[in-house]
Order: structure tokens, then C-alpha cells, then sequence
């Protein structure tokens, strides 16, 4: 790795960021940058596939034919997402099998919004719009992020996403303009997942210990609270489109900053949901060991495949030498 010797190694790093420039995995990079890169992008990678689960719930139950066609696709998308974000940790010396093994064992966060359930199809509906609507509020931004890896995979992430928010919002469109019982349905799913999905923020920034240090590592280019204030200003008129109630008797629309204002978040729920005690935690836990466990065979495949080619490979090589 490239190691400048001059005394200022930590100022050169700071010019660098501040020129825009983009950190790549062989730079000079403060360990505490490279943890908190490690950090979040696991963090980010863990919710990707957790993130499978609460769709993955319906596809079987998927009303027609053309709906789970692309809730298939979007579910694959998410895990395509998992594994471009696990590389991206990789190229940070971060070792695959560690970063899975903390996941299984409850050791690493993901996003909290995963752990509430499916319970009907407008569910499929509500995280679309609203979850995929938040990951693409908070993802845009990390297109600009100043390490390279992370960046260029949040582009082709970023384009899935906006796909998944609209699929989301047309069906939330087909329930809202169908009969009294689907637009109850969607009202409904409203109701459950306008709150958790505003948490997927963060905490308020006041709150947020790392926020700081990763806006001036321009890892982070905008606060947590920024980001939801952006989310509410944009989504409170699609609900509205949709004739739908945001569940929020605070709500209103300041004439003079032009944003809305909302009401206070169960930071109790929140905090409880990050540490484990979610309504699904458990079971998302239980399911991502289970398919850990039953893929075993597979990575063992795969490694023993890979060993037969290498040898293969050296056999070959040996003749044509003596040959
Ligand atoms: N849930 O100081 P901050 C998706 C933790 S992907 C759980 O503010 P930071 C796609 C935080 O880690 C959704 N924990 O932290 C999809 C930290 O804990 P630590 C995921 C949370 O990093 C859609 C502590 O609280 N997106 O939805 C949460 O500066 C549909 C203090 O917080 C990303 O990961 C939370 N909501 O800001 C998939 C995006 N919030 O590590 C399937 C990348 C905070 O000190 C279906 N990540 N914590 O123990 C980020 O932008 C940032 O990491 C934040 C948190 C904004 C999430």
C-alpha cells in the first residue's frame, strides 16, 4: 500500500477529500476511516439481504402473475445489492465469512426497518414506495461518497431502487383506486410503515455520534435529519395523490420554510427495535442462519470445484513445460 512519509499523512488525506477526489482501495487511508467505511457498508449490505426477508413472504401469495414477476425480480435485485456491497467491504481488507458470521450471530446492526412484518399484500406496496423511497433519499447522495468502490456501486444500486419505489407506488395506486376493503388495505400499511420508515434515517442529529466525522470524510454528505425532512417533504404529497392519511396528527405544511413539519419519533421504539427486541427480529435472525446453514453445501461445492480447476490448471502447465 502507498505510504507517503511526509508527517502531514493526515492533512494530505483531508486536501484530498476536500479537492473531491476519490479515495481508492490502495490509498493512504486513516484506520478510522477505513472502520467507519467497514462499518456502514456492512451495516448497509447486512440490510440488503435481512431486507429480502418481508418481501420474500409474499411471493408466493403475489395476487397475479405479472405482480410476482416483479416482486421476484426486485427481491433479486436486493440480493445483487447485498453482494456488490460486500465487495465493496472486501476491497477495505474486511473478510467476507467475519462480516457474515457477525451477521448470524446478532453481532452487526441492520436497518431496523426490516424487522416489522408483511401482514398484508399492501405491505408489498408500502415498502416499495416508502422503504425503497427512503433507501433511494439516503443512497443518491452516497453516489458521491468520497470512496470509490462504495460510490460507483450505489449508481447502479440507486437505478434499481428507483424502479423498486415505483412498482411500490403502483400498486399502492391499484389499491387506493380500488374497492372500499383495498383502499382500506393500503390506508392501513400506511399506518404501519409511515414511522419505521422515517426512523430509517438515524437518530436526530443531535444524537447521532458519527455523523460529524463521516460529513467531513464526505463519506456522509448530508445529516441523518436533513435526509428525513427531504423524504417527508417529497412523500407527504404522494400520499396525499394517493388520498391516503399520513398517520401523523402534527403534520403540516409551514407556508413560509415550504417544508413540512412533523411529529416526535418513538426514539424508545427505535432504539429498542436497533438492539434486538423488534417485533421480527428473531425470526429474521433465525431465517438468515438457516439458509447459512443449508447453503454450506453449496460454498463447499463451490471451493472443492475451484481446487479441481486450480489442479487441472497446474497439471497442464507441468506437461507443457516438459513437453
Ligand atoms: N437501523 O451515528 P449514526 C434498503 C445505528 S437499505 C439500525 O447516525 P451513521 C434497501 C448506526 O449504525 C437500508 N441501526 O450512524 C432495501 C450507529 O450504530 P453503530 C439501509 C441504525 O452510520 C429496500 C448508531 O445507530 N441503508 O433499505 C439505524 O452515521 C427494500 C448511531 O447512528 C443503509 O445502510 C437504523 N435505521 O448513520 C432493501 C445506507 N440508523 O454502528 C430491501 C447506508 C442508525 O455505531 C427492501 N448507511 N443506526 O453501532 C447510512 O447512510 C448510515 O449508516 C445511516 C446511519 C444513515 C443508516
Amino acid at each position: 500500500m502507498d505510504q507517503p512519509t511526509n508527517h502531514t499523512i493526515e492533512d494530505q488525506f483531508q486536501a484530498r477529500i476536500d479537492a473531491e477526489e476519490r479515495i481508492e482501495p490502495k490509498d493512504w487511508m486513516p484506520e478510522a476511516y477505513r472502520k467507519t467505511l467497514i462499518r456502514q457498508i456492512s451495516q448497509h449490505a447486512h440490510s440488503e439481504i435481512v431486507g429480502m426477508l418481508p418481501e420474500g413472504n409474499w411471493i408466493t401469495r403475489a395476487p397475479s402473475l405479472r405482480r410476482k414477476v416483479a416482486l421476484l425480480a426486485k427481491v433479486q435485485d436486493e440480493a445483487g445489492h447485498g453482494l456488490y456491497l460486500y465487495s465493496a467491504a472486501e476491497t477495505l481488507g474486511a473478510e467476507r465469512d467475519e462480516l457474515l458470521e457477525e451477521l448470524i450471530t446478532g453481532k452487526a446492526k441492520y436497518s431496523s426497518i426490516f424487522n416489522y412484518p408483511t401482514l398484508t399484500w399492501a405491505d408489498i406496496g408500502a415498502i416499495g414506495w416508502l422503504v425503497d423511497g427512503a433507501a433511494i433519499m439516503n443512497q443518491v447522495p452516497l453516489c458521491r461518497c468520497s470512496y470509490g468502490p462504495y460510490a460507483r456501486a450505489m449508481v447502479r444500486v440507486c437505478k434499481e431502487e428507483s424502479f423498486h419505489q415505483r412498482q411500490g407506488y403502483e400498486i399502492m395506486l391499484t389499491l387506493a383506486r380500488g374497492t372500499a376493503t383495498q383502499k382500506q388495505m393500503a390506508q392501513d400499511a400506511l399506518n404501519r410503515w409511515w414511522w419505521p420508515s422515517l426512523m430509517m434515517f438515524g437518530p436526530n442529529d443531535a444524537d447521532s455520534k458519527h455523523t460529524a466525522q463521516s460529513m467531513a470524510w464526505k463519506i456522509k454528505r448530508f445529516t441523518n435529519d436533513e435526509l428525513r425532512q427531504r423524504f417527508v417533504d417529497i412523500t407527504v404529497p404522494q400520499a396525499e395523490f394517493l388520498g391516503l392519511t399520513v398517520p401523523d396528527p402534527s403534520l403540516r405544511l409551514n407556508e413560509e420554510t415550504g417544508h413540512y413539519e412533523f411529529g416526535e419519533i418513538n426514539w424508545d421504539e427505535f432504539w429498542q427495535v436497533v438492539k434486538g427486541e423488534g417485533p421480527c427480529n428473531r425470526q429474521r435472525l433465525k431465517a438468515r442462519r438457516k439458509a447459512h446453514e443449508e447453503g454450506a453445501w453449496v460454498r463447499d461445492a463451490a471451493l472443492a470445484y475451484a481446487e479441481k480447476r486450480r489442479k487441472r490448471k497446474e497439471a497442464a502447465a507441468a506437461k507443457t513445460q516438459v513437453a
